[in-house]
């Protein structure tokens, strides 16, 4: 994949993370499990090279944890988003001082459009904006149209007929070499047919959430037949626990900004 890495913003559950928004039926999160995941998480991305700004837990948004749904990232710029759901709406706050310093300005999505970071897949070649449950059309178009101004073309993929999906990326990864990790309710998703799919095993279908970090691929541990394909692949990966996450409808990519 072109795109190196040498940042990640990462901000750790806050006390209140069990309050956030979940359709888990595995139960509360334990909140210092969560902690101790998210800090093996971190050090997993410092590890590869990263350099990493921690903001502050912030208490009064339970799923703030989550960054990657405040921002969209690219190589050179940012832009502030408008989280879907209101619990979330204020997250953007104390993140647009981050993405100030860390790209010298910021645009920002105004209502009434929505978007989640969650739902953006960049890849080398096109920027897949996932509207659905999060992110609505006017908010993926106002993103489509600052893309375009920095030069990267985007398409927009209706996910809202795939019951039960959160964001686009809860379904799919994008792995470099022009290929993508999909779940299988994704299958057949007209964007995909220009990507090399790797199709995860129905009850493995978490794990297609993913990171290809520089040289690696971060995948959740516990799921050995995503593992192995990716292996056979020639992928070097790295297992993280992320059952705490898991149990809030989050993953690997949803706890940082990568840049
Ligand atoms: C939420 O429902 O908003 C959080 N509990 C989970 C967000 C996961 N974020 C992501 O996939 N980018």
């Amino acid at each position: 994949m072109s795109t190196r890495f040498t940042r990640a913003i990462v901000r750790p559950p806050a006390p209140s993370y069990a309050a956030g928004i979940t359709t888990s039926t595995e139960g509360a999160p334990d909140v210092a499990l969560a902690v101790a995941q998210h800090e093996a998480y971190v050090q997993a991305l410092a590890g590869l090279g990263l350099a990493i700004t921690r903001l502050p837990a912030e208490d009064a948004y339970p799923d703030s944890t989550f960054v990657e749904d405040a921002a969209v990232v690219t190589p050179t710029a940012a832009i502030l988003t408008r989280p879907g759901a209101a619990s979330r709406e204020g997250e953007v706050a104390s993140m647009a001082p981050v993405l100030d310093a860390a790209f010298g300005g910021f645009a920002r999505i105004e209502a009434p459009g929505t978007v989640d970071g969650g739902d953006i897949c960049e890849t080398d070649s096109v920027v897949l904006i996932g509207v659905g449950a999060r992110t609505n059309r006017a908010g993926g178009e106002q993103l489509a149209a600052h893309l375009a101004r920095l030069g990267l073309a985007s398409e927009i993929v209706d996910i809202t007929p795939i019951a039960g999906l959160l964001h686009l990326k809860t379904g799919i990864s994008y792995l470099g070499e022009g290929r993508m990790a999909v779940a299988p309710e994704l299958v057949g998703l007209p964007c995909l047919t220009r990507f090399e799919t790797v199709v995860l095993a129905p009850e493995e279908a978490y794990a297609a959430n993913c990171i290809r970090v520089n040289d690696t691929v971060l995948i959740a541990a516990g799921y050995p037949r995503f593992a192995e394909a990716l292996d056979r692949l020639g992928y070097r990966t790295l297992a993280l626990k992320m059952s705490e996450f898991r149990k809030m409808d989050g993953g690997l990519s949803c706890l940082s900004l990568r840049f």
